[in-house]
């Protein structure tokens, strides 16, 4: 399995407009948040992750294991509670945030020195490219 740990440098952020407004998202924050190229600083050790998105806004970390669903607030991104559940496919990290939200999640994958971020919230997905460091 790949390993994530690391730390990625943004590149590319696709349609993340329309995703931060499926999740309901003020326009303000919305505005200032399509200017930034957030960092991720990602910590895994065997099936345990600490996932950091840092940026000059805002912070947002989670914490998890494979296969253990979990409590997720969503405090300074949208401000609401998922039970979360991320597991490993074909070397691809899959987040399901059941919650208010249908069809909410994201997904991490690898391919070289390219972390892949595929974030989705009800008909939205947003594309983001990170660059190891
Ligand atoms: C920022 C800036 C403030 C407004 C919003 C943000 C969005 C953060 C997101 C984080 C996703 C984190 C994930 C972690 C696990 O891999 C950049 C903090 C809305 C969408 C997927």
């Amino acid at each position: 399995p790949p390993d994530f740990s690391g730390t990625w440098n943004m590149v590319s952020n696709e349609n993340f407009d329309r995703y931060m407004q499926s999740l309901g998202i003020d326009m303000i924050t919305r505005n200032l948040a399509k200017l930034i190229k957030p960092q991720k600083i990602i910590e895994q050790n065997g099936d345990s992750f600490v996932i950091r998105t840092l940026s000059s806004l805002r912070n947002y970390r989670v914490q998890f294991t494979l296969g253990e669903e979990f409590d997720e607030d969503t405090k300074g991104l949208d401000n609401r509670k998922c039970k979360t559940l991320v597991t490993l496919d074909n070397g691809r990290l899959v987040c399901v945030q059941k919650g208010e939200k249908k069809n909410r999640g994201w997904i991490h994958w690898i391919n070289g020195d390219d972390l892949h971020l595929e974030l989705t919230c009800e008909d939205q997905v947003c594309k983001q490219l990170y660059r190891r460091v």
